[in-house]
């Protein structure tokens, strides 16, 4: 009889068959991935049981044998009728609960007839600019039935304001509203960037908010705690783990700094995580932070175990989705929608096969939706709770997800906790230095993405895709707003607007001052100005990080090529390329051109990375005045089409045409002929390689740079 194989086994006959060759995997975040997993990668580990602290295997002893997740779809577009139409016909076809999508006027707290938002309305969700958007948007669909999440940062105290006063005008009780509001304003200030105010009053903004639903709405969710915005900015998984925690604890701390009691609103904080393409380290993630919350809760004192219960939406990831080979990308939502069920997530957003390059049409928010019913529906995976549970490898990666992620929490506790991370910076440089090391990984072919620096198809078939008319959609709102702005009762509007800025300068809950101003139908402009007109508006620099893309590529012959043709082009103009890369409107998506001004830099130009927000004019301003030779416009919120043109226009008028502009971002092929007809130079849609993208302009900028012949794949 021969004795059981033991691991020292398997391991010389591996290193037989692969002739020694190393198998582990180190993954960005360090992770050294071994090839097998087995019992003893999991001593000392006990995962225990779904329903029971910590909650790794599950916040709820039954799960999807109980109830399902709630197939929940991110929507808005337009105006609040059109979102409303596309709610119901979804609603109709099988989803379960409610997100709203606010377009980016409305994030940031304008009016729709602000001069600042021409480029915005109606493009990247629904416009909202009072309480009658608000009672259109929920239309027919009860809110006392309807779960619904809004994400909102920024003008997160009227949109809540409208949303209550809608409902209340429906008919529903506070007491009976279900739902969530994203609330979560310290992400925004490391990556998504709504902010309105600075950190100070945004954090009292939230314990205002927690006071408030705590007291009034027991059934909704006062914060959706978002690490998925740092994934779609680059961070690794336990960067998003780890950040994502240590904001929730930060909230907290804050919420007992307001005098509230932890188990009076922590049982309704809720959390939000991106799932990519890395099926079982998501899966490993979800099951950790479950882990981390129950930990980190107890440590706070909560005693209640709702309190210490991590319950979570997620979204299937936007970045790993592409706009070449459209229809691979419901593969990768598939995968990650997996991943996001596997890991026990209470609901779920899977996105749309369009996504690289435009809104969803009901053609393809029905197949994202179908991807979620199928697995619901169809396979048997909701019969069976945490069925990875046990696996050696999901229990080893869970145990080292909460291991790495508690070090960086336990760091940003070291230095004061988040709020004061975030204002150091730290964490953001963190996540943009794993962007540009992810973006020179697959620049350089070593991360594969089908479609793109893999199996390219020469000629892609186009897609029919959403557009809409932000003109059209801006001169309804204006007339709406018009109308409401004539048959308010004025003299009540203005007092509840001037209590409202007192609150803000005392210490009254600006929420409950807020509900005033929207049954007085103040608009969300002026009830943001009002608060602004104590708080203040903030702005922040971008620093981009230096030397990661670069240093990717050291010895590699095309960077190179590129850093010779930038010394040779210096030497021809007498000083430095010099190149802006301008973000105009109120599109905060920054990582695509942090990570241009990161990659010119290391290249050798002069690059000057602009401010966030800027109009056309002010973007032609500040081109002329550095002197630029190019500028970049990145463009992901779907502006492009009213700025940029514009941007020109006034580069024309000061009689600087000879300043190249240039376009990247998300930006369709149906509008490359309009944006080169209005004078853009050069043109970078989704999934541009950045080498590429170089050597582009610097034949823009005249120098002889022979079209390359052997290429990364
Ligand atoms: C659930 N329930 C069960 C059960 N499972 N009861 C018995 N047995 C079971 N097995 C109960 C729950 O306790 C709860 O009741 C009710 O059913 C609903 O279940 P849930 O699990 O709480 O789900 P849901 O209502 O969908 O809430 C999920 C959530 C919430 C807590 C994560 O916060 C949420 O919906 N978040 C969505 C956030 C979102 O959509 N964000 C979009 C961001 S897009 P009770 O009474 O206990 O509550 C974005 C992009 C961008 O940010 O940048 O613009
Ligand atoms: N409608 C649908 N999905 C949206 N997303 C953002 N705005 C909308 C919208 N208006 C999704 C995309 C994006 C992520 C942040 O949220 O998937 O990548």
């Amino acid at each position: 009889m021969t004795d059981k194989p033991t691991p020292a086994d398997w391991q010389a006959l591996a290193d037989k068959e692969v002739k020694g060759r190393d198998l582990t995997w180190q993954t960005p975040e360090g992770i050294a991935v071994k090839p097998l997993y087995t019992a003893e990668d999991n001593q000392g580990w006990d995962p225990g049981l779904p329903g029971f602290a910590p909650f790794t295997r599950g916040v709820r002893a039954s799960m999807y044998a109980g109830r399902p997740w709630t197939i929940r779809q991110y929507a808005g577009f337009s105006t609040a009728e059109e979102s409303n139409a596309f709610y119901r016909r979804n609603l109709a076809a099988g989803q379960k609960g409610l997100s709203v999508a606010f377009d980016l006027a409305t994030h940031r707290g304008y009016d729709s007839d602000h001069p600042r938002v021409v480029g915005d309305v109606g493009k990247a969700g629904v416009a909202i600019d009072s309480v009658e958007d608000m009672k259109i948007l929920f239309d027919g669909i009860p809110l006392d039935q309807m779960s619904v999440s809004m994400t909102m940062n920024g003008a997160v105290i009227p949109i809540l304001a409208f949303f209550i006063v809608a409902g209340e005008e429906q008919g529903v009780s506070q007491a009976q509203l279900d739902g969530t509001i994203q609330n979560d304003i310290l992400k925004e200030f490391m990556v998504r960037n709504t902010y309105i105010y600075p950190p100070a009053p945004s954090m009292r903004i939230i314990s205002d908010i927690f006071a408030y639903t705590s007291e009034h709405m027991p059934k909704f969710n006062s914060i959706s705690i978002s690490g998925y915005h740092m994934q779609e900015a680059g961070a690794t998984q336990v960067q998003e783990l780890a950040f994502t925690i240590a904001d929730g604890r930060e909230y907290v701390k804050a919420g007992i700094a307001a005098g509230l009691d932890i188990d009076r609103f922590a049982g309704r904080l809720s959390f939000f995580f991106a799932i990519g393409m890395n099926f079982f380290m998501e899966v490993a993630k979800l099951r950790a932070a479950r882990t981390l919350w129950h930990r980190v809760m107890t440590e706070l004192g909560a005693k209640d175990e709702r309190s210490k219960m991590l319950r979570t939406h997620c979204q299937t990831s936007g970045v790993s989705l592409q706009e070449q080979d459209p229809y691979n990308n419901v593969i990768r939502t598939t995968v990650e929608a997996m991943a996001a069920v596997l890991g026990g997530t209470q609901s779920l957003h899977t996105n749309a096969l369009d996504e690289a390059i435009a809104l969803p049409t009901d053609f393809s928010a029905r197949i994202a939706r179908n991807t979620q019913i199928v697995l619901a529906e169809e396979t048997g995976i909701t019969r069976v709770v945490d069925p990875l549970g046990g696996s050696y490898y999901i229990e080893a990666l869970t145990k080292d997800l909460v291991d790495r992620a508690w070090e960086i929490i336990e760091r940003v506790e070291g230095e004061g906790g988040m709020a004061q991370a975030v204002a150091a910076g730290w964490p953001k440089a963190m996540i943009e230095e794993a962007s540009a090391a992810r973006a020179a990984r697959v620049d350089r072919g070593e991360d594969v993405i089908v479609g793109v620096n893999k199996y390219r198809l020469k000629d892609e078939d186009p897609v029919e895709i959403l557009d809409i008319d932000n003109q059209a959609v801006r001169q309804s709102q204006i007339a709406r707003i018009t109308r409401v702005r004539q048959t308010r009762d004025e003299a009540a509007c203005q007092a509840a607007l001037t209590a409202l800025r007192e609150g803000a300068a005392g210490s009254a809950n600006l929420l409950a001052l807020a509900v005033e101003c929207a049954r007085a139908r103040a608009t969300l402009g002026e009830i943001s100005a009002s608060m602004e007109a104590v708080f203040g508006r903030y702005g922040t620099q971008p620093t981009p990080v230096a030397g990661i893309y670069g240093g990717a590529y050291e010895g590699d012959a095309r960077w190179t090529r590129l850093t010779d043709g930038v010394a040779a082009t210096e030497r021809r103009m007498g000083r430095r390329p010099r190149m802006f890369v301008a973000k105009m409107g109120q599109d905060g998506h920054d990582r695509g051109a942090n990570l241009v001004s990161s990659m010119f830099g290391d290249l050798g130009f002069d690059v000057v990375p602009g401010p966030l927000f800027q109009t056309p004019e002010e973007a032609a301003r500040l081109a002329i005045e550095k002197d630029v030779d190019v500028v970049g416009a990145s463009s992901l919120a779907a502006g492009h089409k009213t700025l940029i043109p514009e941007l020109i226009g006034h580069l024309r008028d000061a009689g600087r045409s000879d300043i190249k502009v240039i376009a990247g971002g998300v930006i369709p092929a149906q509008d490359y002929q309009f944006l080169r007809d209005a004078g853009v130079q050069a043109i970078f849609g989704p999934g541009t390689n950045l080498i590429t993208a170089a050597e582009e302009v610097l034949r823009l900028l005249g120098h002889n740079m022979a079209p390359e012949t052997e290429t990364a794949e």
